[in-house]
Parts: structure tokens; sequence; C-alpha cells
């Protein structure tokens, strides 16, 4: 039997399947409504941003979900804002209380430093009104010698399974959803900023054919990443990896 989720959530849990994200664009352009959610115990051809591979073995956390925020697919950086906070808030109640739980701009949740969770939100062709939130947790196991370091939640002293943390996920992320949609941005945008890893810090921004180097200012209405170029300059980038502590 499956986790209890609140009434908002509709879940079809399959053993395996390419990407959730593929079942839930495919269901969201049937016209799926909001709350669809799809989980996988594994992921054969999990993605990340920009095409990369999300290692998805058996035991880990896959799940995707249709929504329609008030302004569609427009809203896909706060939605990706309030679904990392849920998460790391879904994580700290895992974790012993001492481990260090932050979030890292864009949608990537980090626990004692290195990425537990990664999120990717997709529009969803002929469908303005809705986007698909895709969310992979590190439960059981995680991937060596990626470019940013990695790590998972038994690793960390977690005795959960991928079922758990979506019971402390499906509440959580209800919280701050609802909280988006009745008070808008700038509480959502506060909350992130208080659990971010980095604020005040050199950090290096890598993009496609590109590299900045700054000081991470924040980020702003739209919650792009402000970066302090020095000399009274600021740079807002809205896609991009980062990277701390550079040099
Ligand atoms: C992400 O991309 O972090 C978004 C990951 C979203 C995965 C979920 S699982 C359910 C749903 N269905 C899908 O097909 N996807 C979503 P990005 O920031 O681009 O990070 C990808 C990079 O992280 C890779 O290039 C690797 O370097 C690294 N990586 C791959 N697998 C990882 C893992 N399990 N844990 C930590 N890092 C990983």
């Amino acid at each position: 039997m499956g986790p209890s989720l609140p009434d908002f959530f509709r879940l079809t849990a399959l053993a395996a399947t390419a990407s959730t994200n593929d079942v839930a664009l495919a269901r969201a352009a049937e016209g799926a409504p909001e709350g669809t959610l799809i989980t996988a115990r594994r992921q054969s051809a999990g993605r990340g941003r920009r095409g990369r591979t999300w290692t998805s073995p058996e035991g880990n956390l896959h799940l995707s979900l249709v929504l329609t925020p008030p302004v569609g697919a427009r809203d896909a950086a706060a939605v990706g804002f309030a679904a990392a906070l849920a998460v790391a808030d879904a994580v700290a109640a895992c974790v012993p209380p001492a481990r260090e739980v932050q979030v890292k701009w864009p949608n990537d949740v980090l626990l004692g430093g290195a990425k537990v969770a990664g999120l990717l939100i997709e529009t969803v062709p002929g469908r303005a009104d809705a986007l698909v939130l895709g969310i992979g947790v590190n439960v059981i196991a995680h991937p060596a010698g990626t470019p940013y370091p990695a790590t998972d939640l038994r690793a960390e002293g977690a005795a959960v399974d991928a079922g758990d943390v979506l019971a402390a996920f499906a509440p959580a992320f209800l919280v701050r959803y609802q909280g988006f949609r009745t008070e808008g941005f700038a509480p959502l945008r506060a909350a992130w900023l208080a659990r971010a890893k980095g604020v005040g810090e050199a950090i290096a921004v890598r993009l496609e054919g590109a590299r900045f180097d700054g000081t991470f200012a924040g980020i702003d209405a739209d919650g792009a990443l402000v970066l302090d170029l020095g000399g009274g300059t600021q740079k807002k980038i809205t896609a991009g990896d980062v990277f701390f502590g550079a040099t």
C-alpha cells in the first residue's frame, strides 16, 4: 500500500518507466487535472535540465506532478521555489536535526552541502495553463563523480524509504503552494533566501558557453539569480549552474 496523501493528489504509482515527467506530460496533454501525480520506483531515462541524465535507481523517489498555477506556465519559477522548499522541509523531517538542509539556485536541495534532490519543471505543449513538476530525491543511493557532489538520505543517517519521503513532501508542498496562491511570490522568495546556500558569497555561474564570477546577491522578484560583478554592476541570470567557493 502506498502512503496516504492529501486529497489534492491523484496518485498513479508505477514500478518503472522511462521518465515520470514524460508520463505526466502525456496525461496533462490529454487534460489531466491539477494534482495528477505519477511516481515510479525506477526510471530508465530520467532526465535533468538541458537533456542531462538523472540517475534513477530502484529505491529513490521519482515523481511528477501536474499543476495549474494562477498564471499557468508563467508561474514556473515560483512553483520551483515552492517545491524546492517543500523538498527541503521533507528532507529536514527525515534526517537528524543537526544536519544542514539548504536550497541551491535554481531548484536543488542540498544535505550537508551535497545534492540530495533535483527538480525539473516542464511546460505542456498545447496547454498554457499547466506545467509538470518533476522531482528526484536520492533516498538510498546517489551517483559518484558528478560535477556537483551528491549524497543520499540513507548515507546521511536517515532510515526512510521513498514512500516515507513522499508522505512528508506532499503536505509540505501543499502548504508552500497554497501559500504562493494566496500571498504571491514575495513570502516564498524570503523563505527561499533564508534557506539558500551561499548568499553574499563568491560563486561561479556556468551557462552554455559562458562563465560568470561574482558575489551571489540574492534573487529578484521573478526568481532570477542576481550576481554582483563588482564596480556597481549586477547581472541577472535566469538559467545556469551555480558553483560555490569559486576562486
Ligand atoms: C536536475 O537537473 O537536478 C533535475 C532532476 C529531476 C529528476 C526528476 S526524477 C522525476 C522526474 N522525471 C525525470 O525524468 N526527471 C524528473 P540538473 O540540475 O540538470 O542536474 C543533472 C545533473 O546532476 C547531471 O548532469 C549529473 O551531473 C547530476 N546527477 C545525475 N543524477 C543525479 C542524482 N541522482 N543525484 C545527484 N546528482 C545527479
